[in-house]
């Protein structure tokens, strides 16, 4: 099966509007100057909430082939929820993608596996495919070894949801996560490998077949292709490395 590489900008909490609207343009210069195939390659963004408006109004006037999606979303649809957003607000922003349990909404905000798994049926009853971040943490790593914690986090959130359904997963080690160090890219072919079958015990092969499965943790233009080699490991979820467009684009041109 072809799946097209996901390489994924997770801005996390940087960058107000304004800031947003300038990485954007320079982003989509420096891939066009470098005459980027988006049809080979897709790149999104993942900007704060309060960026999303003026990021997709900017996208689409100019046709950036760039992709938006949103770092979380509520479980609910809509209602008494302050300071919530609504996966259907997301949707009529033109976003595609929703980043659901990152390690930093795991550790930060106390998300466990069934609030992971009540956005996943959100961001689906929404028509946003979820992006779902997996990884163990340095003690769960000593504990249980590499697969296991993403392989049950992948299962839990995917409870539920029907073949067919198209979702993202993202592996990331919590202890490569903005330290700058580094999963092996044999390391994540590894865990890509065995959340891939995770993906086909929970939606089928064909399914397992067509899910994009990428790697997370400093991510790098310089270490980027060593990731991209791997048979299962399809394109990554990037921080840091994604505020600088130079750096991104170079990301993006992991070939
Ligand atoms: C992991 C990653 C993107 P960074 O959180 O989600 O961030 O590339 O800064 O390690």
């Amino acid at each position: 099966t072809e799946r097209r590489p996901l390489i994924a900008g997770n801005w996390k909490m940087n960058l107000d509007h304004l800031q947003g609207i300038a990485l954007v343009q320079k982003l989509a210069w420096t891939l066009k100057d470098a005459g980027f195939d988006s049809g080979a390659v897709e790149v999104a963004v993942f900007p704060p909430f309060t960026d999303l408006r003026s990021v997709q109004t900017l996208i689409d006037a100019d046709r950036y082939a760039l992709a938006l999606g949103a770092q979380d979303l509520s479980p609910h649809d809509s209602g008494a929820y302050t300071g919530d957003v609504s996966g259907a607000f997301l949707k009529a922003l033109d976003c595609a993608y929703v980043l659901i349990g990152h390690s930093e909404r795991r550790t930060g905000h106390g998300e466990g596996d069934e609030v992971v798994r009540a956005k996943v049926q959100a961001a689906v009853r929404h028509g946003l495919v979820p992006v779902i971040c997996v990884g163990e943490t340095e003690a769960e790593l000593e504990e249980h070894g590499t697969s296991a914690v993403p392989v049950r986090q992948t299962k839990a959130a995917l409870e539920g949801v029907a073949a067919g359904t198209p979702v993202v997963i993202a592996y990331e080690p919590v202890w490569a996560i903005g330290t700058g160090k580094v999963a092996t890219p044999e390391t994540a072919q590894e865990v890509c490998s065995a959340i891939r079958n995770a993906v086909a015990e929970a939606l089928g092969d064909a399914d397992a077949a067509a899910t994009r499965v990428l790697y997370g943790g400093s991510v790098k233009s310089g270490n980027i292709a060593g990731f991209m080699r791997q048979p299962d490991v399809d394109g990554a979820l990037v921080g840091g490395a994604s505020l600088d467009a130079a750096e991104f684009a170079g990301i993006a041109r992991f070939r």
